[in-house]
């Protein structure tokens, strides 16, 4: 029994020919979102097709807001939203789908507007039901789409009532269409984007596609609109007023990302008026590489999915601006719109803003991988049609967008000449831009090579053109269009990534995945992933997976990210008082920055002051001289810092918003000194040394004055983040799970001796998990000036270590902490290979907000390079400097969490003062870290000076 329209390997019927997404100044529309009644039936025929009919009583029905997706609404009463990746959470059986097909039945009654004008047609668009619909107005039925992300209109002037219309709208979860739409995110079905009635007076704007190219050796720009209704079009600024058609030459001044100047025109036909906003550029490939107005361009990118931690993928205007602003704010220049075309009006921010922007078709078939693509719809000629349908659907909505550079076939679906025919319709239709597709390793369809989550190596090899492969995909240019997985903790490595996009002209750039997590706001878990729905087939929380957490504050990954692609490099000596300057824009000066320096002693800001930069053009670099060194203390540590800033107010960011900084040193620290002065003593049920006691049986520290320590012992474990628990792309290790297997989450502390010495307290251990014959030969030393102490710790490996170490430090547990305070880097975390952009500086926090809140507890909020802290009233020293870590939790707890209301606060604060961690790296999807950053069991000493503030 194949149910006629939604089994169908058809895109739909009854729909209009795709075309272009432009709101009209001049004719009347009318938002059909708000409140619709909603029933939603277990399975596709459950309830015939009565309700479309005028006149049906839906008294009993509930309410749902459109857009939206109904299983987020009604507490659960409408069903629940369920993760999968790749999986598909139905048999695999194309085109069939489930008998248990949630299929929600939408009803809207509205009247026309008064002012509606009554010649003329109109128009019924749907930006996005997800996943097939069919669609009754006053009765009849106007016929069926499927193409979740991709706008579907009907002609419906001829049905139209003054008043009392009835709009029917069945929506099934599952269709056809959802073999083509597996792309890793939660499956959300519903009404999810705008519903609009337009009407279309007599001489209205059909389709029309605005060419708009720029000549980087003459400054000319070439316009010609080729419109389906002849007319005029207009660019005032520009003095031009030509008939649609006609190709007209000016100067003008080009679009860029780094510079997105857009001209106000107007096209005119005899029965409308559309605004257009006109970027001139001109993309190509041209000697080996993607060329912007004649530029090599460098993307620095995010894949952003549409997400709302209430709504879904349901964004209102103000979410997307939202993330347009955070972008530029971060110095991201381009997006990937993972995997569909988003909601037509974020393009228009992206034009505004300046955004480059590869647009990605509504298709993903990955699934088919568990049955090594056997049967894959991208590679069966029956499925064909409806994949060129989607195909024009994004193309015609979103080719007058400037921002849109390069077409993307989909992602992840294999092989097949089904997408061969789509790249071939793109390439013919829109030969202005280039084509994207990253799942064919020969790149046969694409004008890029495009690979996601190749480890540095080999992105090294394939920017010195070592890689091989086919003739052609030889001589094109190539992007990662996917690295970087921001996976809770992390990513790690992005500073080496960016290092080989700069030193390889091929290496065209990359786009960290993802933008957001899309975690759902919950009440009893704060975040809900996959399986908090109940899900019988889930994957947890590779759903969390972005730069910003769900509400959008941006996670230190985002920070480090900044970072990294900062558009100025800022070098300095501090020897001789310079700094190079370098302007790594690919179009813009540096006329937008200002520069200023300070100048810091012992992390303190003493002085500082404007710093004269010339108005480099891009790539050129130049050596400025500092001031003289400002008078202060000789023998403190001291360093320049520079930083480029926005010399006045831009539409993205206020004037003095930070782009890019350099720090360097001029005089390096001291390390802490402590000469011993006293020696331990025994009696009265305790040994003293100085402030401190300890207990005579164990050694154990008590109190250092009136502070109460407990606990403190060399720690070696950590709860292991995302990208532990991954398997490394690389080497298939699976660290988080050879570190348990190891028992380094168990390790037990062997007391050997304590030993007391004229000046010394030693106490000797041995560290070991059970059932494993390797440990850590580890002796605390202690000794005192009579005021503070300086603890040394020595670690030796006994055995065969086959693990790297989690972390490398002592833990110790404070009675009472609430403030902090450090000299080090900050004030964000930062891990070994996730600390560019962890300043140093004198800082003040609180254990709380010490915490980075991964929507899944993992290791988090460590303080790289700190020389001292001071918590609870104790002041820490390094020697060296260390990485700080405080919480209310003890590590074992925040490993046992699985969402961030699993934590709740002890009767301690916790604190790790770690000599060395173990890096982050992105194995959650992709390799691990680099070796240099991995911590291996080896010898090591390392010293705190521990003292009671006062
Ligand atoms: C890659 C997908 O393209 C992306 O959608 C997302 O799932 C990402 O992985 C992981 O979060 S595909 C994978 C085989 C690398």
């Amino acid at each position: 029994m194949t149910n006629d329209y939604f089994e169908d390997h058809s895109p739909g019927r009854g729909t209009m020919t795709p075309r272009a997404w432009y709101a009209s100044s001049s004719a009347t529309s009318l938002s059909l979102n708000g409140s619709w009644l909603l029933r939603v039936s277990p399975t596709a025929d459950a309830r015939d097709e009565s309700f479309a009919e005028p006149g049906f009583d839906a008294a009993d029905w509930a309410e749902v807001t459109v857009p939206g997706h109904w299983v987020l609404q009604g507490d659960g009463a409408f069903g629940r939203p369920a993760y999968t990746n790749h999986l598909y959470p139905f048999p695999v059986d194309p085109p069939r789908v489930p008998t248990e097909n949630p299929t929600g039945d939408h009803l809207y009654r509205f009247d026309l507007p008064e002012d509606w004008p009554d010649d003329g047609g109109a128009v019924l668009r749907f930006d996005g039901v997800e996943s097939c619909a069919r669609v009754w107005l006053n009765g009849t039925r106007l016929g069926e789409f499927k193409g979740s992300r991709l706008p579907h209109e009907f002609a419906v002037g001829h049905l139209l009532e003054p008043s009392g219309n009835v709009l029917a709208v069945r929506v099934h979860q599952w269709s056809a269409g959802s073999y083509l739409e597996d792309q890793d995110q939660w499956w959300l079905p519903g009404i999810f984007r705008d519903v609009t009635l337009r009407h279309r007076p007599e001489g209205c704007a059909g389709d029309f596609f605005v060419h708009a190219s720029f000549d980087h050796r003459t400054g000319q720009g070439t316009l010609r609109v080729e419109s389906d209704t002849a007319g005029r079009v207009s660019v005032p600024a520009l003095g031009i007023d030509v008939a649609t058609g006609a190709t007209v030459t000016v100067p003008v001044r080009p679009w860029s990302a780094e510079v997105p100047t857009l001209y106000d025109g107007e096209l005119v036909t005899a029965g409308e008026r559309v605004p257009l906003r006109i970027g001139f550029r001109t993309v190509e490939l041209a000697d080996g590489l993607i060329r912007v107005n004649g530029t090599a361009v460098l993307f620095k990118g995010v894949n952003r999915h549409e997400w709302h931690p209430g709504t879904g993928r349901a964004l209102d205007p103000e979410t997307m601006r939202r993330d347009v602003l955070l972008m530029k704010q971060h110095n991201i220049n381009a997006v990937r719109t993972a995997h569909y075309p988003p909601h037509p009006a974020f393009l228009d921010l992206c034009d505004e803003y300046g955004l480059w922007v590869i647009d990605e078709c509504d298709l993903e078939t990955h699934g088919f991988t568990e049955q090594d693509w056997r049967d894959n719809p991208v590679d069966d000629d029956r499925w064909t049609p409806a994949l060129l349908d989607r195909a024009a659907r994004t193309v015609e909505r979103d080719k007058n967008h400037p921002s849109v550079v390069i077409w993307s076939l989909g992602n992840e679906a294999g092989t097949g000449r089904g997408l061969t025919a789509m790249a071939e319709w793109i390439h013919h239709r829109d030969p202005s831009r280039l084509v994207h597709y990253e799942g064919d390793p020969n790149s046969r369809d694409t004008d890029m090579y495009s690979r996601m989550y190749a480890g540095h190596a080999e992105v090294e090899r394939i920017g010195r053109e070592l890689d091989g492969g086919t003739h052609k995909r030889r001589r094109l240019p190539f992007i990662l269009c996917e690295y970087g997985h921001a996976m809770g903790n992390g990513p790690g490595g992005l500073a080496e990534y960016q290092r080989l996009f700069e030193t390889y002209d091929r290496l065209q750039g990359g786009f960290v995945w993802e933008w957001i997590d899309h975690g759902i706001a919950h009440p009893g878990l704060g975040y809900a992933y996959g399986g908090d729905f109940g899900e019988e087939l889930h994957d947890g929380n590779f759903v969390c997976d972005g730069l910003v957490f769900p509400d959008r504050r941006p996670s230190p990954g985002l920070l480090e990210y900044k970072k990294v692609i900062e558009p100025v490099r800022i070098h300095g000596d501090g020897a001789d008082g310079t700094v190079t300057v370098t302007n790594r824009y690919d179009f813009a000066d540096l006329a937008a920055l200002a520069f200023e320096w300070s100048y810091q002693v012992d992390g303190e800001t003493v002085e500082t002051g404007p710093l004269v930069v010339p108005r480099l053009a891009p790539a050129e670099s130049a050596v400025v001289k500092l001031p003289p060194r400002p008078a202060g203390p000789e023998d403190g540590e001291t360093r320049w810092t520079v930083r480029a800033v926005l010399a006045a107010d831009t539409a993205w960011a206020p004037r003095g918003h930070e782009v890019a900084w350099g720090q360097f040193p001029v005089t390096e620290r001291t390390r802490p000194v402590l000469r011993p002065a006293v020696g331990p003593v025994s009696g009265d049920g305790a040994i003293t040394l100085g402030p401190a006691r300890f207990d005579p049986r164990t050694g154990a520290l008590g109190s250092i004055g009136t502070v109460e320590v407990s606990g403190l012992r060399l720690d070696v474990w950590r709860a292991p983040t995302d990208n532990d628990e991954g398997t490394d792309w690389l080497t298939g290790t699976r660290t988080a799970a050879l570190w348990r297997n190891a028992g380094l989450h168990r390790m037990r502390h062997r007391l050997d001796a304590v030993e007391l010495g004229e000046n010394t307290l030693t106490v000797r251990t041995r560290v070991a998990p059970a059932a494993r014959e390797f440990g850590l030969d580890t002796d605390y030393r202690w000794t005192s000036d009579g005021d503070r102490l300086r603890l040394t710790v020595s670690v030796r490996p006994d055995g065969e270590w086959p693990v790297p170490l989690p972390r490398l430090g002592v833990r110790l547990a404070l009675a009472a902490a609430d403030e902090v305070r450090w000299f080090g880097a900050g004030p964000h975390e930062g891990y070994p290979d996730t600390r560019a952009a962890a300043r140093l500086g004198r800082y003040e926090s609180t254990v709380d907000e010490l915490q980075t809140p991964y929507v899944r507890p993992q290791e988090n909020g460590a303080r790289a390079d700190v020389r001292w802290a001071e918590i609870g009233g104790l002041r820490i020293e390094g020697d060296p400097a260390f990485y700080f870590t405080a919480r209310r939790w003890t590590t074992e707890r925040l490993d046992a969490a699985a969402h961030l209301t699993d934590l709740t606060p002890g009767d301690a604060v916790w604190v790790n003062l770690d000599h060395a961690l173990h890096g982050i790296g992105t194995a959650s999807c992709g390799p691990g870290p680099l070796p240099r950053y991995q911590l291996r069991a080896e010898g090591a000493e390392f010293a705190f000076v521990l003292s009671q503030l006062r």
